[in-house]
């Protein structure tokens, strides 16, 4: 019966926060993609500073892939993660392209707070103290916000401009969503074995999560 109980972890913490998962996955935002209110202003500054995000989000992934293959007793973990590395390659050749596409110049662009802070909270969770259980459970929960907003913006009656389809395939794909399935059930296995300890940590981290994607959302959109 444990073992029916806690078989989904995950699940059972996106139930609990359901009302701040809809907070990052749903931000004024993305509804503003998906209606084509969006000020173009606020999608390049997102632009800009997702770029100087994902190339801090790297060597976090290589963490979780270097504690996968030390802790993991099932080999498609790696395989999994190495392919999340292989997609974000192309993610950064992609928002180079995308910033020329919108006169963005990369080089001259500086991380606001808001995006050091969420950084730095990655670069804390890169520790050999944190284990592979709470890294790869946070690095699903990053991925599947990304997932779950931008696939909103390409459902049935949305009204996305045309420009901002690209960047909303790019993670709203029925690929990256099996992508995210395959993390969280990597994240739902582990949670099944370990400690009440590493259940609290990762269960605040994930929290954590949540508000720092919040705050990049409304940072782009210019609401600081
Ligand atoms: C801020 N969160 C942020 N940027 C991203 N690119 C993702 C999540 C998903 O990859």
């Amino acid at each position: 019966m444990e073992g029916l109980d806690r078989a989904a972890v995950v699940d059972t913490w996106v139930k609990k926060y359901r009302r701040k998962y809809l907070r990052a996955i749903r931000h004024p935002f993305i509804l503003g993609i998906r209606d084509g209110s969006v000020e173009m202003s606020s999608f390049r500054r997102w632009l800009a500073q997702d770029y100087l995000f994902v190339r801090a989000f790297v060597p976090f992934v290589a963490s979780v892939l270097v504690k996968a293959w030390k802790e993991s007793d099932d080999n498609f973990d790696v395989d999994v993660i190495l392919a999340g590395i292989a997609a974000l390659n192309e993610e950064i050749a992609w928002f180079k392209k995308e910033a020329m596409k919108w006169n963005v110049i990369l080089d001259d662009v500086e991380a606001e707070k808001i995006n050091l802070d969420y950084c730095n909270f990655l670069e804390s969770l890169m520790s050999s103290e944190v284990s592979y259980t709470q890294s790869v459970t946070i690095f699903w929960a990053i991925e599947v916000v990304y997932q779950e907003s931008f696939a909103h913006c390409l459902e049935d009656g949305s009204k996305t401009p045309d420009e901002l389809k690209d960047t909303c395939h790019r993670w709203g794909s029925e690929g990256f969503g099996h992508y995210c399935q395959d993390l969280k059930n990597i994240a739902n296995r582990r949670l099944e074995k370990v400690s009440d300890d590493v259940l609290v940590k990762t269960e605040a981290s994930l929290l954590c999560v949540l508000e720092h994607e919040v705050e990049f959302w409304n940072m782009s959109r210019g609401a600081n």
